[in-house]
Formats: structure tokens, sequence, C-alpha cells
């Protein structure tokens, strides 16, 4: 008998349940050739292997074996023994100019994954796990194939505002799984603004024991409400260097925004001396945009800025850091006497491009980029700091429109493409009907078909000029998200189809054909338990209007 139950065991081991892998994947891949040959087959004696000595390679088969448990239940064994046989082979020695261009091999044998380097490696990792179409307790067969795959942009963000709503640590881990498996490869991590300040700063504590906290939080949208409920939270430096390691982990870089000069009353009620009007000041319970700025004139100003900004270097490795400049009305610089004395000390005068206060505003984000210039990093602000002038070697982020990074690939600056009629994702993706998503004053109806027809590089360019267009970003403010659960609904299935923005070439663009593998990629919002923007997938939301109700 125990023999007989024996037997049966494994074979029912051996007989377990079989699914065909396909490589409908998004975002669509350069090139998929299918091959002459068996096709492989993972199973549970599968092995991962990886170059010896290579820990970058090392972390990427640890992630796999992640991915492979959800996937298909197996706990599959990693070695740096590269084996000939039933093995996942992890590589990234592939000769090319573009650091993320990975090669998936596929025959009986192996599957072999060639990256040019641990990040190509990475992403010929994501394409292997969206092959497998379902997730179950099976054992997969992948046909034999050559993939042959290359980002077009090099900087594919994810934004997000932890500010409006508070994120914990462990979420913000949560987001970045989501954003690498769509090959996003750079987090723009929002962490200060009027409602809230999000970073520990040792040099400057008040920012968080003070300023991270607001009485209350608006109610729906009427803006003289207030909940009087206590809101806040923000991040130790410790819980910052673990989420900057979990995403380098991924690929992922963060680059942090420290929102300068409006945008700021939570730090103006930690430090009134800071404003203009000296406060006193209360962290904001309402969205939108607050009259009151860091105040220009005071010369303390830019030494907290300094103080602030070399503190988030320390913390935050990256090339880029964000300094904000985005909505800073100028009605208290226009009557403060300590930013009028500046700006006739600086002679700074109006003229047919800007007014004086914008120049004073130039003055702020020079300063600014100076200081981050000087640690050898780059500074990137919203696309306002072109109206004073932006500072040399600054990095525009476009978000009111395009024109913003026309004007600065034009005068010479790199550019990020965030316009809010394509890349917004806190506007309504639904038709009206179906969901209950909040409309607000200066929401709009962004449809998933809308974000996928986004083309980043404006004919107008010339080719040198299109080369500063660095790639494009989907913004995610949370006013309207509280919770992790309505983030992914508002981010899911969008950011597939700003993924494919980032990674396909436009030639190759389809969005029938998108659609048709989003039906696969669901699969692996599923096996992770997202929540996503369902009616995407139904019948009837097809119908819906493809022609967005433009801004
Ligand atoms: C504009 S985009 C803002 C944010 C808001 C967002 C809401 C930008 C630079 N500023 O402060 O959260 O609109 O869509």
């Amino acid at each position: 008998m125990a023999a007989i139950a024996a037997g049966m065991a494994v074979s029912s081991c051996s007989h377990r349940a079989e699914v065909t892998a396909e490589y409908n994947i998004v975002p669509l891949p350069v090139q998929v050739t299918p091959q002459e040959g068996g096709a492989f087959k993972l199973s549970d004696k599968t092995v991962i292997c990886y170059t010896p000595g290579d820990t970058a390679l090392q972390k990427n088969a640890v992630l796999l074996a992640e991915y492979l448990k959800t996937l298909t239940g197996s706990d599959l064994k990693i070695s740096d023994k590269i084996e000939d046989n039933n093995a996942i082979v992890l590589l990234s020695d592939l000769n090319s100019d573009n650091p993320e261009a990975y090669t998936l091999t596929v025959n009986d044998k192996l599957i072999t994954i060639n990256g040019a380097s641990a990040a190509g490696n990475f992403y010929g990792i994501n394409t292997l796990r969206k092959s497998i179409v379902s997730a179950g307790d099976h054992d997969v067969l992948f046909p034999a194939v050559e993939i042959t795959d290359e980002p077009r942009f090099a900087y594919r963000g994810t934004h997000f505002d932890v500010v409006r709503h508070f994120f914990p640590a462990d979420s913000v881990k949560e987001y970045i799984d989501m954003i690498a498996l769509h090959n996003v490869n750079t987090l723009h991590w929002h962490l200060t603004d009027d409602q809230g300040w999000r970073v520990e700063i040792k040099s400057r504590p008040e920012l968080t024991t003070v300023g991270s906290m607001r009485n209350g939080t608006m109610v729906g949208t009427d803006f003289n409400s207030s909940d009087s409920i206590p809101y806040g939270g923000f991040y130790t430096q410790d819980e910052i260097r673990d989420i900057v390691k979990y995403a380098a982990d991924r690929h992922i870089n963060v680059i942090p925004e420290i929102d300068l000069p409006g945008h700021m009353v939570a730090a103006l009620k930690a430090y009134p001396e800071l404003g203009c009007t000296g406060g006193p000041y209360e962290v904001w319970e309402k969205w939108g945009v607050s009259e009151d700025l860091l105040c220009a004139g005071n010369d303390s100003t830019l030494v907290f800025i300094d103080d602030v900004l070399n503190e988030v270097m320390d913390l935050f490795p990256y090339e880029y850091v964000h300094i904000g400049g985005d909505e800073c009305p100028k009605v208290r610089w226009e009557k403060c006497v300590k930013c009028q004395a500046k700006i006739k000390q600086l002679g700074l005068k109006k003229d047919s491009h800007s007014t004086a206060e914008q120049k004073l505003q130039s003055y702020v984000m020079d300063h600014a980029s100076k200081t981050i210039a000087n640690r050898g990093r780059k500074a990137i602000g919203w696309d306002e700091i072109l109206e004073g002038g932006a500072p040399e070697s600054t990095v525009v982020m476009s978000w009111r429109g395009l024109d913003g990074a026309i004007e600065a690939a034009e005068t010479g600056h790199d550019a990020i493409m965030t316009p809010v009629q394509y890349c917004y994702f806190d506007y309504v993706q639904a038709p009206d009907s179906i969901t209950d998503e909040t409309l607000l004053p200066y929401h709009t109806y962004l449809p998933i078909e809308k974000v996928y027809s986004f083309e980043p590089v404006p004919e107008s360019l010339t080719p040198e000029q299109a080369s500063h267009i660095l790639g494009a970003q989907a913004n995610v403010w949370a006013e309207y998200m509280p919770t992790m659960n309505y983030v992914q609904y508002k981010v899911l299935p969008r950011l597939a189809a700003m993924s494919e923005v980032q990674w396909t070439d436009p030639s190759k663009k389809d969005f029938n054909d998108f659609k048709r593998r989003l039906g696969q990629f669901k699969n692996q919002y599923d096996a992770e338990g997202y929540n996503y923007a369902k009616f995407v997938f139904d019948e009837e939301a097809d119908a819906s209007p493809v022609t967005a109700v433009e801004p």
C-alpha cells in the first residue's frame, strides 16, 4: 500500500498541470523570433544560475525565484554554477550600446537571459515572467524563441506623491514592485508640499516633528471643510536608505523632490521665519496652490535650502535631484520688503520674457541648482523654471503641456515629458457612468487610449534637439488617493500603456494589439493581487469614447 501511495505521489507530481508560455508581452519587445526545436519545460527541478561572483545577478536570481514562485508555485534552487540543462542562466555580458538591452534565448535545454548590464538582465527576467499566461501550481512550457530587446528611452519614470496622502515604507516598496513590473527605471518621489513634510532632516528636526502633521483634511471637493482628524507621517533616514536600496535592487533610481520655493507651507509651519510674513502658518488641510512661499530676500532661506539639499543628497545617491519650482504665485514677494530689496540688489528688471519676481525665483533655483551641481549632481525643475530663465544644466520637467520641453530642448536643456493631458494618473480614467472617481475642476478624462497615444518627441524638434528628450513619466498626485488600493486602481492598467510609450518604438505601436497583449498582462496583476481598473477589459467599456475630452 505504502509503495502504491508513494508511486501515486510521484506520478501525480510528474503529471503536474502544464501551461504554455506566450511571448505576448507588454511592453512590446523589439524582436521576437520563434525558433525550431523543442520547448523548455520549467518544473520545480529547474535551477536558476548566474555568473559566479556577480552579486547584482545574484539579486536578480533571487527576484526571479520569487516571481516564479508566485506564478508557478515552484521553489527553484539558485546556484552560482552555470548548468547546461534544465536551467535558467542569467548573464550580463551582452555587447550593446544600450546598457538596458537584453536577449532571451529559449531551447529545450536552457533559458538564457543575457543583459548588457544587470538592469538589462532584469528586463529579460520581466519578459520571462510576463510570458507565463496564468498563475497556479503548474509547470510551464516555453516554446523555443530568440528575443532581442532594448528600451527606446533611458528615462522611464513614475512619480509618487506621498504628501497629500502618506504611504508608509512598506507601501512604497509595494509601489516600487508595481512600477518595476512595467520596466520603469525611475521613481520620482514627491516628498514635501504644503500638506506635509515627509523626509527626516537631522539638521532641521522640526520639519518632521512639526511639519509632518496637519490638523485635518478637506472633505471631498469642499475646499472650506476639514474633517479635523490629525493626519501625517514621515520617513526616517533609515527608512529612506532602505527604500532606495530596495528600488536599486529592482534597477530603479529614486529622484527625491524638495519642492522650492512654493509648496512649502509645511516647512513654514516649522520655521515661520523663512516666510515673507513670518506667519503664523498651519500645515495645509486643503489642496491647491498657496500664496505663501519661502522668502527669497532672506539669506537664511538659502542656508536652509543648502542644509536640506545636502542631507537629501547624502540619502539619495542618484545623479538627479528635483527642486520643484512649480506653482509659485508672486503676490507675497511683490509686497515683501526683503524680496523687493533683493530684487534691487541683484538688479533684476522686468523684460518681455519675465517679471522681476520670476527672475527672483530663478535666482533661488539657480542657487539650489549650484548646490546640487557642486556635488556633481543635476537638478530637475518643473517647467515654470523656464519663466525667469532656467539655470544652466537644469533638466526641465514639462507638465503644463509639451511647450516647456520644446523650449528646453531648443535652448539646450534636457527635458522629461510629463504633460497633464497624457501623463496625469490622478485624472479620471473611466467614463462617468462606470466608477465613482472624483472629478475635480482641473481633472479631465484621461482614458488608457489617450495615454497610449502619447508621443514624447515633438515633431518640430531637430534630431539634435530631440536627443534632449530623456523620456516620459506618469505622475501620481495623491489628493484623492487615500489608500494603496485606490492608487493601484488609478495606476493600473494606464501604466502599462505608459510603459509601451517609454519602451517601444512608435512605429511598432498599435492600440488594438496592445489591448490584446494587455489581456495576458493583467494576469500578472491578478497574481500580485493588485486592484486595477477592470472596466478596461469589459466589452462595454471597450465601446467607450476613444476620443478624449481635451482639457
Ligand atoms: C499640479 S504638476 C501640481 C500638483 C497637483 C497636481 C494635481 C505640478 C508640478 N503641480 O501640486 O497635485 O497639479 O493634478
